[in-house]
């Protein structure tokens, strides 16, 4: 029995946007869903209590970071992530791939796995499948994503091909090392770039191994947005529809509605709570940057549209004050309001899926949000 299961509840007959639920060990959640990113087992600035709050259903965390610090055996030792953090709540947790070709410039890539170094202090280090699967096994994730190699924009059809067949193979010795198939379930991630012919086979070859849910990785990479619309267009129906789908690090606005019309179930990226962290906020009429001289002596609520916390509470003026000292409220209230806005969106998008009329709130949205804004 797996672990995770997912519940179609309707698909949106103006777009085929799906309405669903997905079961985990730690409680449901209903999809499309945004997943706040908690990388260092803390959703940066914020306590679990305002994630709660705000209505966060699951969060993300890392791999590659929590065996650097404070090493997988520590978080083991405190009951798994769950307890070592108070979240409990579903977690999700990154394999550790994209990570280490993100953050390290120094690796080299091999059928075992990857050689890199430390991306702070430099000492040698080697993950693989089989590594990956035992640090997720001991911090306990609800979901844990398999080891994949994410290539860069753009990749040659040839080294794309053959990745993609390394990733297939990585994937079966990721479900091979699984410790906990009963709580625990194990997501493929499929890549491919942007060769359709090589989305296919990573569709087909994932799909063989029957994981409870598929992630499409390798998108969001400094592609233009029409390719990647054109990619989840493509991947998406090769998916089993029994099953959640999700596209990995995509949350901007824009790519949320977009992606949830392409029959997208579940998203995570950095984007508000970093941006947030530098002043700049996600409001209904556009990214409003809060730090801007122009908000000195502004009275009003960060979106006069927002019934959050901090848009009841607390002044742009304030916040901008705030954040130019580099003050640590500050950042938490940005980072709650963006929060905030996204989950709402994510709402307002279920909604709409619900009564068949997403096409329409894609465009009143835009409408005042403004277009090609990230
Ligand atoms: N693979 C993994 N994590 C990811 C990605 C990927 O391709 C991406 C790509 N946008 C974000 N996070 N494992
Ligand atoms: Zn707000």
């Amino acid at each position: 029995m797996t672990p995770i299961t997912y519940e179609l509840i309707k698909t949106c007959k103006q777009t085929g946007a799906r309405l669903g639920k997905v079961h985990t060990p730690h409680g449901s959640f209903d999809t499309p869903m945004f997943m706040p990113v908690g990388t260092l087992a803390t959703v940066k600035t914020m306590s679990p209590e305002e994630l709660k709050e705000m209505e966060a259903r699951i969060i993300l965390s890392n791999t590659y970071h929590l065996w650097l610090r404070p090493g997988e055996d520590i978080i083991k030792e405190a009951g798994g992530l769950h307890r070592f953090m108070n979240w409990d709540r579903p977690i999700l947790t990154d394999s550790g791939g994209f990570q280490v070709f993100s953050l390290s410039k120094i690796r080299e890539i091999q059928e075992e796995g990857v050689h890199f170094r430390n991306h702070i202090s430099g000492e040698k280090l080697f993950l693989s499948p089989e590594k990956a699967m035992q640090i997720q096994n001991a911090l306990g994730s609800d979901i844990m994503m398999a080891f994949d190699e994410c290539p860069p924009y753009p990749a040659s059809f040839d080294y794309m091909k053959s990745s993609v067949e390394r990733t297939s193979r990585w994937a079966e010795r990721c479900l091979e090392a699984h410790q906990n198939p009963t709580t625990q379930g194990l997501f493929g991630i499929i890549q491919g770039g942007e060769y359709e012919e090589l989305r296919k086979q990573s569709a087909k070859d994932l799909a063989s191994l029957d994981l409870p849910g598929y992630a499409i990785g390798g998108l969001s990479v400094g592609e233009p947005k029409d390719i990647m619309n054109r990619m989840l267009e493509y991947t998406t129906p090769l998916m089993p529809s029994t099953k959640p789908r999700y596209l990995m690090g995509v949350g901007s606005p824009d790519s949320l509605i977009d992606g949830s019309i392409r029959g997208i179930d579940m998203f995570d990226c950095v984007l508000p709570t970093r941006i947030a962290r530098n002043g700049t906020c996600m409001t209904s009429t556009g990214r409003l940057v809060v730090r801007n001289a122009k908000y000195a002596r502004d009275f009003s609520p960060i979106d006069e549209n927002c019934d959050c916390h901090v848009c009841k509470n607390y002044t742009r003026a304030y916040i901008r004050h705030l954040i130019k000292s580099k003050e640590t409220f500050g950042f938490r209230l940005t980072t709650y309001h963006n929060l905030h806005f996204l989950l709402k969106l994510m709402e307002q998008v279920r909604t709409a899926i619900s009564e068949d009329r997403l096409g329409d709130f894609k465009e009143a949205f835009f409408e005042q949000y403004g277009l090609n804004q990230p």
